[in-house]
């Protein structure tokens, strides 16, 4: 049976499973579910609301007897199932730190972005400064890491892939990377070159602009 991935035309998350089966060359269908203006997701597929009925959020990943949500669980998943090739680093010392980077990614850096989404008439208000400053600040932590690798935990995993697509989200409302982060601008070209990154990204930077929407300057192809 083949795998199905339910996901929105503007996820973020949704986007990060894309990118990671793309990465496995694991073939799946992808499912969008309905998007409308407000960027809210309705009505809810009844897929997502039988996998995901509390949250009723994307994405969600069916495969034969599974059936999940929440992208990190769906990272989780893909790397036992599918485990070549490998998303998470070898070693359980580093495997530990690549799951905390990936999860700080969602849950520390990207609560940031969040706050922004309803700050964009504001972006001078003391809340929106703070998240700008935010998002600044682990910035130069990512780049702190790269200076004795090319990927944030060593060789390209999830949580570069994560990070990448929070990044994507935060430049687009107004808490892109600067020059104050050359190693981490470099990282950004690398990771963004992946066939499996443009391969999710580029679709959805033409949605954006489907809608009249701002694409961030360095996804302008
Ligand atoms: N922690 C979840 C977050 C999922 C999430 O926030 N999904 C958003 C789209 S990116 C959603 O479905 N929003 C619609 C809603 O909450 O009704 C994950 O990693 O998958």
């Amino acid at each position: 049976m083949t795998i199905h991935i339910y996901s929105g035309p503007l996820s973020m998350f949704g986007a990060k499973v894309e990118i990671a089966a793309r990465e496995k060359g694991v073939p799946f269908e992808l499912v969008m579910v309905p998007f409308i203006e407000g960027d809210a997701y309705e009505p809810k597929h009844p897929e997502v609301l039988r996998v995901n009925p509390v949250k009723q959020q994307v994405p969600v990943l069916v495969d034969d007897e599974v059936s999940l949500f929440d992208s990190t669980q769906i990272f989780e998943y893909l790397e036992d199932r599918y485990p070549s090739p490998a998303l998470w680093p070898e070693g359980i010392a580093d495997r530990a730190r690549a799951r905390q980077l990936e999860q700080k990614s969602d849950e520390v850096f990207f609560p940031n972005v969040i706050k922004l989404f309803g700050l964009q008439h504001d972006m001078q208000s003391t809340a929106a400064v703070a998240a700008c400053a935010g998002c600044a600040r682990f910035y130069e932590e990512m780049e702190g890491l790269l200076a004795t690798r090319e990927h944030l935990a060593g060789p390209y995993s999830f949580a570069d892939i994560a990070f990448y697509m929070a990044c994507v989200f935060a430049d687009r409302k107004g808490a892109g990377m600067t020059d104050a982060t050359p190693r981490l601008l470099a990282w950004r070209t690398r990771v963004g070159d992946r066939p499996a990154v443009r391969a999710v990204v580029d679709p959805m930077m033409r949605f954006l602009a489907s809608q009249g929407r701002g694409v961030p300057a360095f996804l302008q192809r």
